[in-house]
């Protein structure tokens, strides 16, 4: 039976690559993101056998995300797997410097922004105690560095949501896990960094980073077990790096 995905940051990076990995494997997907236009390509490009149905919304906005979930059409309607991939980082300061309203974005989007969208389809999921729900969280979310402050704290509280949901839903056996990827070469440092694509790119150099759909593949692994077997949580890093500090740029 055809599986209906809902993938949040569909626009770029690592929801994208699940995008066409998804719809090289047959589920039929909801794809959702800010950015319409590159939403409506994806569709256009994915199209063909696969099912799509695209939503424009900012997972800050309550209200929008409740909107925008409840009008999915029936044929969609019944959502398989939640992937709670949106969110970024914005900015790299130490924690006396730091900018409050990237701390207001990193938390509305990394943290709320989950839980809203999760809030509006985990009912279904509980109806008929069935369902999947995967969690991006990040390295950052494992171990704190420097600078990485507000950043790590959203995805901390990433890794306790993932664990919450997991314990919470395990009476309507639904299945909760998260991966949690080291530098994936995305538009991830080009937000951080508002921008600066220089600096962006030097983030990547000298190593052979993640590239989106290393973590696709490991996104498609998850959702592909048999239903009694639940992979809970995974770090995933390139090769050349050891922990959120440590590298080996000699590789
Ligand atoms: P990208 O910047 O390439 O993609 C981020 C996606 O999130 C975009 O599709 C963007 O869509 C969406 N998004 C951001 N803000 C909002 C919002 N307010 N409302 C709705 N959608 C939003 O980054 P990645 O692919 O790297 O990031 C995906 C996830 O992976 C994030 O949760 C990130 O924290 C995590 N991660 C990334 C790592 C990396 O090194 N790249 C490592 C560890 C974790 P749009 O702008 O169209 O709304
Ligand atoms: C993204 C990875 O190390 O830049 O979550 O925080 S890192």
């Amino acid at each position: 039976m055809v599986k209906t995905a809902l993938i949040t940051g569909a626009t770029s990076g690592i929801g994208k690559a699940t995008a066409e990995l998804f719809a090289e494997k047959g589920f039929r997907l909801i794809l959702c993101g800010r950015r319409t236009e590159r939403l409506q390509k994806l569709k256009e490009e994915l199209g063909g056998d696969t099912q799509i149905h695209i939503l424009s919304f900012d997972v800050r906005d309550r209200k929008a995300v409740f909107d925008a979930i409840g009008s999915i059409p029936s044929d969609f309607s019944k959502i398989d797997i939640l992937i709670n991939n949106a969110g970024n980082a914005y900015g790299l300061d130490p924690i006396d410097k730091g900018n409050m309203d990237d701390w207001d974005a990193m938390l509305d989007i990394n943290v709320k922004g989950l839980l809203y969208v999760s809030k509006a389809v985990i009912p279904q999921m509980v109806e008929r105690k069935s369902g999947h729900i995967i969690n991006i969280g990040s390295i950052a979310g494992k171990e704190v560095y420097p600078k990485g402050n507000v950043y790590c704290a959203s995805k901390y509280a990433v890794d306790a949501l993932n664990q919450s949901m997991r314990i919470d839903l395990n009476p309507y056996g639904i299945r909760v896990g998260a991966v949690n990827p080291g530098a994936a070469e995305t538009e991830f440092s080009n937000v951080r960094f508002k921008g600066d694509d220089e600096r962006a790119d030097n983030v990547y150099k000298g190593f052979e980073p993640l590239n989106p759909m290393d973590i696709a593949e490991t996104i498609l692994f998850l959702v592909t077990r048999p239903p009694h077997v639940n992979i809970a949580d995974l770090v995933v890093t390139p090769t050349a790096q050891a922990s959120a500090t440590i590298w080996n740029k000699s590789l």
